[in-house]
């Protein structure tokens, strides 16, 4: 081994839930273990999003980590904490465990490369920083790609214009301007109900309305949280289909009254938060009818907010855009009354479809809008777009998006066949989309520990996906989802929102206990499905 380039047993992409997380397990069994980070903090995704609203839509405890040192010694203010105290978090997480010692920030990584004669990973970055590891763990997020239209004349627009998750870092100041936003998804749905606060004109161009839920934010009294249920909590979380803490009954929608049902929807409504998505009926990702039956529903208390009827339907059609919950509902605090403001408005683009951008606004198949600042919330390439930003290449050379481009394969949602030692969390083909972030990331990162620990243990240098088992969870993951209503929309859990890539379910839908229980059954029976030398 070149003495120049450092070596580590472990390089780990990410500073974020996972990066840590993995950094501090196996650091304790002493792994020489290191983070490459490509934002100047630890924090991940909260360091990038920063754009007005950017807040969790799961709640505390949920959306933290279970180390103890962690959560004892941290406090939240609010039930869904906002970007700023998330970035307060990820510091008091860096504090606790340091894991500033061991990242080398602002080192953006390209390429990844298998040596086959070292058995170990090649690992370069644009700064020029160089490391090989024998385990490369990318634990890049699923949205670490962003995605911007190719809008026809978008350079032809002369005014301010930023992307939701490139936001200054010292802000964008919204008052009193003429804002355009492009985009309702979550992201779009919190810059909407900033903006509306303060703007002279805020124009929502949607192409899919959002079937945003109530989020019932609440302060946070901290002296009266009692942290000695959390490893109990901890322990439940990992029981729940999303790894929320809670879950779907074990009834079908037709099984209620609709009497039973309307006050079973409304207490849903009432708790806040995901509830009415996946603490429902067992039936609602299943059966078209039953979803139908809570799309009315919701279609019913939102039209009770809005009062000019026109923005109603657009913003609550009477046909469903999609079965409820297949695209992902935001969390809402006051989206609906932004729009009974008069100098709010919503342009349904379907009605008239999107031009071209001129130096002071765009035009529509209908209008012509004029603005001074346009915000793109128009997501990302998710979930395996992340890999796209790095040239990873396992065995004979063979590149990681080669390998994709007709169709993502991986075994457990964790690993790829020919990509020996490398393991990524939150990606494709795990629970990721559908499950709360740092569950599933310790849950992830304890396998990919546990299999760490056991081939030191048994002297092995490598392992590798068995392609046969690889090909039968791929399998699993698509026909799963064909039983599904999820194909029925254009999402981004689909593939869907970016041209050209193959539709495809890209995770895993059976929730977190099933998925749990395919890892043990790997771990109970010698690492199945991978081949270890
Ligand atoms: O991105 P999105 P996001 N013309 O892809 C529209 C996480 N997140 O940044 O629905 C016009 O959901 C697109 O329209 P359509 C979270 O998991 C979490 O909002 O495809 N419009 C859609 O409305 C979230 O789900 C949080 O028809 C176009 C929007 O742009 C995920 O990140 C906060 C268009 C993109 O929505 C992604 O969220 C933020 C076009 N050509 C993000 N192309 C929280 O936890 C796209 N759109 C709070």
């Amino acid at each position: 081994m070149s003495s120049e380039i450092p070596y580590y047993d472990v390089l780990i992409l990410g500073a974020g839930f996972s990066g840590c997380y993995l950094l501090h397990k196996l650091r304790a069994l002493n792994y020489n273990v290191h983070i490459f980070e490509k934002a100047p903090t630890v924090g991940g995704t909260w360091h990038w999003n920063r754009y007005p609203g950017a807040r969790v839509d799961s709640d505390i405890p949920v959306y933290e980590l279970s180390i103890p040192e962690v959560y004892s010694t941290w406090s939240w203010s609010e039930r869904f904490p906002d970007w700023r105290e998330l970035q307060e978090y990820f510091k008091h997480v860096d504090k606790v465990l340091e894991i500033s010692k061991d990242t080398d920030f602002e080192t953006c990584v390209t390429d990844a490369t298998w040596d086959e004669k070292t058995q170990t990973w090649d690992v370069r970055a644009s700064n020029g920083k160089r490391a090989r590891a024998q385990f490369f763990l990318p634990c890049i997020g699923f949205a670490s790609k962003n995605f911007t239209p190719d809008f026809k004349g978008l350079t032809n627009y002369k005014g301010e214009v930023h992307h939701s998750s490139e936001w200054p870092e010292d802000g964008v100041d919204m008052t009193n301007r003429k804002i355009a936003l492009i985009g309702t998804g979550s992201t779009g749905v919190q810059i909407a109900q900033e903006a509306g606060e303060v703007c002279k004109e805020l124009l929502v161009f949607q192409r899919t309305p959002n079937l945003v839920l109530p989020m019932h934010q609440k302060k946070f009294d901290p002296s009266l949280s009692d942290k000695s249920t959390y490893p109990e909590f901890y322990k439940h979380r990992l029981t729940t289909f999303a790894g929320f803490g809670f879950d779907f009954v074990a009834r079908d929608t037709t099984d209620d009254t609709p009497e039973e049902r309307e006050k079973f929807y409304q207490s849903l409504f009432d708790l806040g938060g995901f509830n009415f998505w996946v603490a429902t009926y067992r039936d609602l990702f299943f059966n078209l009818e039953s979803n139908s039956i809570a799309y009315d529903f919701w279609r019913r208390k939102a039209h009770e907010r809005i009062k000019d009827p026109r923005k109603a339907e657009i913003l609550a059609p009477k046909i469903a855009p999609h079965p409820f919950g297949t695209k992902r509902p935001s969390l809402e605090q006051n989206y609906f009354e932004q729009f009974n403001k008069p100098n709010v408005d919503v342009v349904d683009i379907n009605d008239e479809p999107l031009v071209e951008f001129t130096e002071t606004g765009l035009k529509t198949t209908k209008n012509e809008y004029q603005f001074d600042l346009l915000i793109l919330a128009t997501g990302f390439d998710a979930v395996t777009g992340s890999f796209k930003t790095i040239n990873i290449r396992g065995i004979h050379g063979v590149k990681l998006v080669d390998k994709w481009a007709n169709g993502t394969s991986t075994f457990l949602g964790l690993s790829v066949s020919g990509f020996p030692n490398m393991f990524y969390t939150y990606g494709p083909q795990a629970p990721t989309a559908f499950s709360n972030g740092p569950t599933c990331a310790e849950v992830q990162s304890d396998f990919i520990v546990s299999i760490i620990r056991s081939m030191r243990e048994r002297g092995l240098r490598s392992i590798d996906a068995d392609p046969k088992a690889e090909a039968e969870y791929a399998k699993n993951i698509n026909e799963s989802a064909a039983e599904s209503l999820f194909p029925l929309a254009k999402s981004w859990y689909m593939g869907a929102n970016i041209p050209g890539k193959p539709i495809e379910m890209l995770n895993y839908i059976k929730g977190i206990p099933a998925y749990r229980g395919l890892l043990d059954e790997s771990e109970q029976n010698g690492w199945k499905g991978f081949m270890l030398t």
